[in-house]
């Protein structure tokens, strides 16, 4: 069971991956919480690249080769041995987080983005994917509160992430069965039983014992 958390900056996704690890300790599901980029030491230093500021210069290209290539690291050494091993894999972003920031966001060709998406993962999609949608200033407020400075990509512009977050309402529409939108500005606790109530059923659904 493979579930990917999605959606613009400070929607709260690195909270509630955390919280959902807690929940699914606390009913023994045996599981494992990543992200990306990065996950394995080397996609992590991959990740430091790409989120860099000093790297302000990188081209598009550039970004989408290194982004993808941290992401097959990821998939073949990390991912794919756990869902294996029959665990549960938490994701913090995957390839949504490529066509909303290289796609919608740089506006590199989305065809042609998907093609490498399938090439880097090996054809491994997410069963489940939590869109976590709220205001991009409200976003940007959290993540401001939370620490100083952005990094290179929440520097990038307003309109920039106004398509982010129209790129993942739009993969909400055009694919319900995989892609669940979640309300991400309502207070913590509540989107934490939001995604405990679409989660914890469909782990029942797939045979997981919940506990
Ligand atoms: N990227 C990534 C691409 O461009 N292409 C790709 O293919 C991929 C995979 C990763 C960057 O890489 C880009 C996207 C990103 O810009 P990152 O640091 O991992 O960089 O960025 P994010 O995933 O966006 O992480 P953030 O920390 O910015 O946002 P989160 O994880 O959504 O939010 P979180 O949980 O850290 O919360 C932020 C703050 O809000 C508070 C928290 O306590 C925290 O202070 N908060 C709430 N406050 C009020 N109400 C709630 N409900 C709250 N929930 C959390």
């Amino acid at each position: 069971m493979f579930i990917t958390f999605e959606g613009p900056e400070g929607a709260g996704k690195t909270t509630q991956i955390g919280r959902l690890g807690r929940l699914l300790d606390r009913r023994g599901i045996a599981h494992v919480v990543t992200r990306e980029p990065g996950g394995t030491d080397l996609a992590d230093r991959i990740r430091a690249l790409l989120l860099d500021d000093a790297n302000s210069g990188m081209h598009t290209r550039t970004e989408v080769l290194l982004m993808l290539a941290a992401r097959s690291e990821h998939v073949e050494n990390k991912i794919r041995p756990a869902l294996v091993e029959g665990k549960v894999v938490l994701c913090d972003r995957f390839t949504d987080s490529t066509l909303a920031y290289q796609g919608y966001g740089r506006k590199e060709d989305l065809a042609v983005l998907r093609t490498m998406n399938a090439y880097a993962t090996g054809g491994l999609s997410p069963d489940l994917t939590l869109v976590f949608d709220l205001p991009v200033e409200v976003g940007f407020a959290r993540v401001r509160k939370g620490r100083e400075g952005l990094d290179r990509f929440e520097q990038a512009g307003r309109d920039f992430h106004e398509a982010v977050r129209r790129c993942f309402l739009d993969l909400v529409e055009a694919e319900p069965g995989r892609v669940k939108l979640i309300d991400a500005s309502a207070p913590e606790d509540e989107v934490a039983a939001v995604v405990a109530s679409v989660v914890l059923p469909l782990l029942a659904r797939k045979g997981i014992s919940l506990g």
